[in-house]
């Protein structure tokens, strides 16, 4: 259970202003003493994370958080952790006490979640210290948020918390998106193409190019697995021609070459801008490729933290791709894990990886920063088929 990917999980964030419960609830929830918990207030200083078998939901990722309304420098860097938890966030439960009023930060929070789309609960806390304004109560209805009444200490109303979650998951969690068997016909052969070079794990394959081979099982629909190498002669041996080629898209330039103009191709970063992100806002981001210049600004963005290696596709192989494609110098910066836009380095474009081992909510929200802030985003898949020149071939599949 506990090898479940994070972005397997429905992430439930717990939020509120110090010292309401959040830790104490945290605990009560998962039967354990997952949260520090005291007095003081400021207990929880990063976000604690716990994962979990919520049954009948599945694998769940409960994340504690530090108090929204932290004070001073140090509680600045907190409340920009807390943020950061936010925009994993897939349901939002705003703690707070009987006896307070909707506070602004409860109120901020409460727009930011809606803004996002993502279901909030709100959760009164320490119930049997004090009764609920009956003011609270009724903004809560005149805005249709739930709201579960809780006693911590004694578990009291826990299990109608649990009650309410499962009334609140979102359907695309419950059912989400398919990877690629919706772009073929029933009962059709795939070719994935899985380099195994200097980047790729020892001993097994990566998680877009296992999951795509489960899905295709799933669907009862059959797969073959090469490498670049022997694509070509693969390709001669099968009658009829696979229903679609995908491809790591480090091996797109090969393979498009080795993949007859009839036989659909696209690469796995490609099928994952649709599932995890916003393909059409992927896509229109690639197009800004065309109007970078000598000097222009272009963020290339990884989710995970890993050290880079000799042709690394982020730091090396994609930065050359797009310096050839303009003819000139960009000018580069990499960030990698939940590091992300800054105002030291406002940029024209911002490339990012798959984001496979995220939640799908954690790319819209970086989806979103950069629309706020008038940025074309678009990923590795997108930007190195553009620069190769075969990008309307590539997206055409996904369209
Ligand atoms: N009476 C009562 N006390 C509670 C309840 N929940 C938490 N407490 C107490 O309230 C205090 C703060 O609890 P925490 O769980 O640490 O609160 P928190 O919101 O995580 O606080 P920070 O981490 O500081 O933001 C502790 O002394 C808890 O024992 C409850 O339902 N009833
Ligand atoms: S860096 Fe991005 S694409 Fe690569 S494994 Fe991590 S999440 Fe997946
Ligand atoms: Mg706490």
């Amino acid at each position: 259970m506990q090898t479940t990917p994070k972005g397997f999980r429905l992430h439930l964030g717990i939020f509120g202003r110090r010292n309401v419960g959040k830790s104490s609830l945290l605990n009560a929830l998962t039967h354990q003493s997952t949260s520090i918990v005291s007095a003081t207030a400021g207990t929880t200083t990063d976000p604690v994370e716990k994962p979990m078998e919520l049954l009948p939901i599945g694998p769940v990722l409960w994340i504690d958080t530090a108090g929204i309304d932290d004070e001073g420098a140090l509680g600045e860097l907190r409340i920009q952790k807390t943020k950061n938890v936010l925009d994993r966030t897939e349901i939002g439960i705003i703690v707070s006490t009987p006896e307070a009023p909707i506070s602004k930060f409860e109120s901020d929070l409460i727009t930011t979640f809606r803004q996002r789309n993502i279901p909030i609960i709100f959760v009164l806390n320490k119930i049997d210290t004090a009764q609920p304004r009956t003011e609270t109560l009724e903004e809560l209805k005149s805005l249709k948020i739930p709201c579960v009444m809780t006693d911590a200490i004694s578990g009291n109303g826990i299990i109608e918390l649990h009650k309410i979650l499962l009334q609140t998951v979102p359907d695309d969690f419950l059912t989400p998106p398919p990877i690629l068997v919706d772009l073929v016909p029933p009962d059709s052969m795939i070719i994935l193409v899985v380099p195994v070079d200097k980047e790729a794990p020892k001993g097994r394959l990566i998680l877009p190019q296992v999951q795509a081979i489960r899905e295709i099982l799933d669907a009862h629909l059959s797969c073959v697995v090469v490498q670049d190498t022997q694509l070509a002669d693969v390709l001669k041996r099968v009658s009829p021609p696979p229903a679609l080629v995908v491809t790591d898209s480090q091996a797109f330039a090969k393979v498009s070459k080795d993949v007859p103009d009839s036989v659909p191709l696209t690469s796995f970063s490609i099928l994952f801008a649709r599932q995890k992100a916003d393909l059409k806002i992927m896509i229109e981001g690639a197009k800004a490729i065309q109007n970078l210049k000598t000097g222009s600004k272009v963020l290339i963005a990884e989710s995970c933290t890993h050290h880079p290696i000799e042709e690394d596709i982020g730091t090396i192989k994609i930065p050359n791709l797009l310096n050839k494609f303009v003819g000139g110098e960009l000018n580069f910066k990499h960030v990698r894990g939940h590091e992300f836009l800054s105002n030291d380095f406002k940029c024209d474009l911002v490339i990012h990886c798959g984001a496979c081992m995220w939640n799908r909510r954690e790319m819209l929200s970086r989806i979103l920063y950069c629309q706020n802030e008038n940025i074309p985003i678009t990923n590795y898949g997108l930007a190195i088929a553009y620069t190769l020149g075969i990008f309307e071939r590539a997206i055409k599949p996904v369209l």
